[in-house]
Order: structure tokens, then sequence, then C-alpha cells
């Protein structure tokens, strides 16, 4: 990882979350793009952690830690990226959450912000939805586009169950559905019948336009 990095890497990992936010600031401030910060340092440090918690060299609380170190960067960075935003136009209205029995947002919550960012009318309906309450919400607001986030195998089935409930409705059966996730891959996600995948928040962004253009 690049040395501008490495004390931004160190508050994540030592789940420092004033520094850590400070540290964003310091940054953004020297004109590093938020996004970038995101692929090129909170990301490669999750993963790093996540490889770390398998080989049980950590365990829970270390990932909890670095969990809010990361929400509270995310806090930092959102103001900039709103900022940056193109012009507004309603590109449609998603909605997004993190499958049933799966707490993790820190992805979902990127993706959320950049297709905010983008132009979509987004609808959050947070972790641990049920199938059934993802369709329902998407029958209510009329949805163009259903992003459904995974990042536990255990609960890939029901995503794959959200799919086929929304495809089998008369009233969502249009709706796009695109996947993601750390476990997700494209292939996976075509099998269990959505229409699209990214792996990462600007791969979504792109995606999300090409479906509902
Ligand atoms: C941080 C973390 C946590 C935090 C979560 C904090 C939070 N607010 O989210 C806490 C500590 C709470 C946690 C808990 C647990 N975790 Co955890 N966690 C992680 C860790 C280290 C990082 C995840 C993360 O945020 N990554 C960074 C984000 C940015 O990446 P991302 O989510 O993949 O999202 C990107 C793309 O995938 C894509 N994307 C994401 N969503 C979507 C959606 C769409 C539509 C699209 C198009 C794209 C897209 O865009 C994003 C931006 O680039 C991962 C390790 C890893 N390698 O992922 C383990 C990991 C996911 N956790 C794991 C486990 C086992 C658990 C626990 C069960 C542990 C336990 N014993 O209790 C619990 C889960 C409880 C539950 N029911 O959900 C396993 C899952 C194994 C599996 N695949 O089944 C992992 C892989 C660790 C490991 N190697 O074992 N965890």
């Amino acid at each position: 990882m690049e040395e501008k990095y490495l004390t931004l890497k160190e508050a994540i990992v030592d789940g420092e979350v004033e520094s850590g936010s400070e540290e964003m600031q310091k940054l953004i401030d020297s004109g590093i793009e938020p996004a970038e910060i995101f692929s090129n340092c909170v990301e490669p440090t999750l993963n790093d952690l996540g490889d770390k918690f398998a080989s049980l060299e950590i365990f829970l609380p270390d990932l909890m830690i670095a969990g809010e170190v990361v929400e509270a960067i995310q806090i930092v960075a959102e103001p900039y990226l709103k900022a940056g935003a193109a012009e507004v136009v309603n590109k449609g209205t998603a909605v997004i959450c993190t499958a049933y029995g799966d707490l993790h947002d820190i992805g979902k919550n990127m993706v959320n912000l950049m297709m905010q960012v983008n132009g979509f009318k987004m609808v959050d309906l947070g972790v641990d939805i049920a199938p059934k309450a993802v369709a329902a919400k998407a029958a209510e607001v009329n949805a163009d586009l259903v992003c459904l986030s995974g990042l536990m195998m255990p609960s890939l089935p029901y995503i794959e169950e959200t799919i086929g409930m929304l495809k089998g409705d008369s009233l969502t059966q249009n709706v796009k559905v695109m996947v993601g996730g750390g476990p997700v891959t494209e292939g996976w996600a075509i099998n269990a019948g959505a229409d699209g995948y990214a792996d990462d928040a600007a791969g979504a962004v792109a995606k999300a336009m090409e479906l509902v253009a």
C-alpha cells in the first residue's frame, strides 16, 4: 500500500475512530479523491482484516472496531462525494439493502451513496431484510431497480429467493435486479436470475445506468 495511506490503515486496524476521521480529512484536503482512498486503502485494509479473521489471527472485536472507524470515514467523505456530483437528473428509483441474515453494510452504504450522487432516488432498507419485505417495498415505490448486497455465504440463497419473488410478481416483474458483495460473482448473480452484477461502487453505478437506460 502507498505510504500516504499507512496512517489511515493503522487507524482502521487499531480501531481509532478519531484519528481515522482526521486522517481521512487530511487526505481529502491534500487533493485525493475519496473514492480513490476507499479503493486504494480502506477496502484493501478491510480485506486484509477479513483474511486475518478467517485465519484466526484476529477476532470479532477487531473487525467490529475496524468497522466503526470505516463508518466514521464514510461520514467524512460523504459531503465531498455529494459536492462532486454531476448535475442531478433523476435516473430512476432504486431500493437497496443487505440480504436477509447479513448485517454487513459498509459496501452497501458505498453503493447507496454513489448511486445517490449519480442521480438515483435511493430507498435504503438497511440490513438483514427478508425477501418479502424487499419485494413489498419495490412494489410500493414502483422501483426501477433493486440492489442487493450480500457478504455472507449463508445469505446468498435469500438473494436468489428475493429475485424469484420480484420476477414472479406482476407488480415487480420488470424491475431490474443488481447484486454484489464479497462472495458474489458475476456467474452466480446471473444464475440466480439477476440482471446485473458489479464488484465495486463505481461499477454498480455504471451497471445501474445501463440497466435503466
Ligand atoms: C467489517 C466486517 C464485519 C463488520 C461489519 C461492519 C459493517 N457495518 O458492515 C462486523 C464486525 C459487524 C462483521 C460481522 C460478522 N462478520 Co464480517 N467482515 C467484515 C470484513 C472484514 C469487511 C467487509 C467490508 O465492509 N468490506 C469492504 C466493503 C467496501 O466491501 P464489500 O462489502 O464487498 O462491497 C463492495 C463490493 O462488493 C460492491 N458491492 C457491495 N454490495 C453491493 C451491492 C450491489 C447491488 C452491487 C452492484 C455491488 C455491491 O461494492 C462495494 C464497494 O466497492 C469482511 C472481510 C471481507 N473480505 O469482506 C468480513 C466477512 C464478510 N465477515 C464474515 C463473518 C463470518 C462475520 C460474522 C459471522 C462473524 C461472527 N462470528 O459473528 C459476523 C456476521 C454477522 C451477520 N449476521 O452478518 C466473513 C463472511 C464469510 C462468508 N462469506 O460467509 C468475512 C468474509 C470474513 C472472513 N474472511 O471470514 N463483519
